[in-house]
């Protein structure tokens, strides 16, 4: 899969349905491909970053000149990186989307140079890296710290990575939908529509697009200043209509965070400062998102129109916002930090291996969102499928927290789904059928990372 899926210089997803250089997708296809080859590992990782904008942030797609327009939607005419994007330094020469994903990329650096050495120091992988990752993280913490409590936001749930999720449900409402006739949507050449987001998602994923292009991808001034404003009571951020911030996507900051302190020592500086950082964000997240009732993290919705203490919409924007009480998969993956307080684990424990997400249980791998929950459907992608990067998230987080029989039961069931589903997109929660596309980049990646 990963050799048909190269194209010489990064890897799709997928040869169909994604034929672009997609930015968590890569982070987690180099962690497998360092196993077949660290020099395409490292290869993969420097091409995403060649693409990075001027204000630090990493694209969440990289468009291959050569692909017709019309196979991808939105395509490089819909974005409009490199006019619109300019006065944030978006790249001249290569197009790319305007918006971010998960920040996998500097742990994904971390564990390329650790499986050779050799050839990362013989090539300077990680001096050419880091002051790249660097600045990526700069730009989450500065100028994505919409709620100002120190975490960062996504302003679109293509961000997050876990497009249709049901947590986005509430904040979304809030979106107009651009009108169907004016876009098309070349995904369904491909998937099952019954697999795929909806038509009025579509239409709202597109208007926020949309806007935020029209904005020149700005996020408003330097967040720090905005935020001691808000401190002072003034208020003054810049969330937009959509600011969320996710456990998933902050979480995966931090594991970035300590791997970059791993990459400064490797470096010949301390990494103090780096791994205190991961550290005060680590409590940030567990101050702002974790919800003890439920024993598990929620997103807080921190848009413009979501008041502190009601949730409701009055349109004054102060930031604070409501946790969202939908349980997802994006809740349990804080499991991977490391420094998680005791209590902490052992609740996401009880609550993956519990009725909602049957981890180890009634359901293969690890559900997307809650099995009892109102809004699950076993075959529409991020809203009940399982997937594997996530299993393979939680699969980490067991193992390193000490729950080696429950770590060994995932990766067991990892291995064999991947291998009976056709390296499969993403497969029903219950039965294991594949669906969404097959030969999958980070599904065959990350079965090779399991088997090493
Ligand atoms: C889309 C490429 C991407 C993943 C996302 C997934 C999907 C793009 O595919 O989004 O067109 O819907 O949700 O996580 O990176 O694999």
């Amino acid at each position: 899969m990963l050799e048909r899926n190269w194209t010489g210089t990064s890897t799709v997803p997928s040869r169909g349905l994604y034929p672009h250089q997609w930015s968590w997708d890569s982070a987690f296809i180099a962690i497998g491909l360092r196993h077949l080859s660290p020099l395409r590992a490292q290869t993969e990782l420097e091409t995403l970053l060649g693409a990075q904008w001027g204000d630090g942030r990493i694209p969440h797609i990289v468009f291959n000149p050569s692909v017709p327009l019309d196979a991808y939607f939105p395509s490089p005419d819909f974005w409009r990186s490199s006019t619109a994007g300019r006065a944030v330094g978006a790249p001249r020469t290569v197009q790319t989307s305007g918006i971010v994903q998960p920040p996998v990329h500097a742990l994904a650096a971390w564990l390329v140079h650790q499986a050779d050495p050799g050839l990362s120091r013989a090539r300077a992988f990680l001096p050419r890296v880091y002051p790249r990752l660097a600045a990526w993280h700069r730009y989450l913490l500065h100028r994505r710290d919409l709620g100002g409590g120190g975490l960062a936001s996504v302003v679109h749930p293509w961000e997050q990575g876990m497009d249709n999720s049901p947590c986005w449900d509430a904040p979304l409402s809030r979106v107009p939908p651009a009108p169907a006739r004016s876009f098309r949507r070349a995904d369904l050449d491909h998937g099952a529509p019954e697999d795929r987001p909806t038509d009025l998602d579509y239409g709202r994923y597109v208007r926020l697009a949309t806007d935020y292009r029209d904005r020149g991808y700005e996020d408003g001034p330097d967040e720090g200043a905005a935020r001691r404003a808000s401190v002072e009571g003034g208020g003054g951020r810049r969330a937009g209509r959509f600011a969320v911030e996710d456990p998933a996507f902050n979480a995966l900051l931090i594991a970035s965070e300590h791997a970059l302190a791993r990459i400064a020592r490797e470096l010949g500086a301390s990494g103090t400062a780096r791994h205190a950082r991961a550290e005060r964000l680590t409590a940030a997240l567990v101050d702002r998102l974790w919800d003890a009732a439920e024993g598990m993290f929620f997103c807080r919705d921190v848009g413009t129109g979501v008041s502190a203490g009601t949730g409701t919409s009055t349109g004054t924007g102060t930031g604070t916002g409501e946790l969202i009480p939908e349980r997802a998969v994006s809740g349990l993956i804080p499991l991977l930090l490391p420094t998680l307080p005791r209590d902490l684990v052992t609740a996401l424990v009880r609550t993956a291996s519990g009725p909602h997400f049957g981890v180890g249980g009634a359901a293969r791998l690890v559900p997307s969102y809650d099995l009892t929950g109102e809004a699950f459907d076993p075959h529409r992608y991020w809203r009940g499928p399982s997937w594997f990067n996530t299993a393979w998230l939680v699969e980490r987080g067991l193992r390193l927290h000490g729950e080696r029989a429950r770590a060994d039961e995932l990766r067991g069931q990892f291995l064999r789904t991947a291998g009976t589903s056709g390296f499969a997109e993403y497969v029903d929660p219950y039965t294991g059928e594949p669906c969404g596309a097959p030969g999958f980049g980070w599904t065959a990646a990350l079965t090779l990372d399991l088997l090493h």
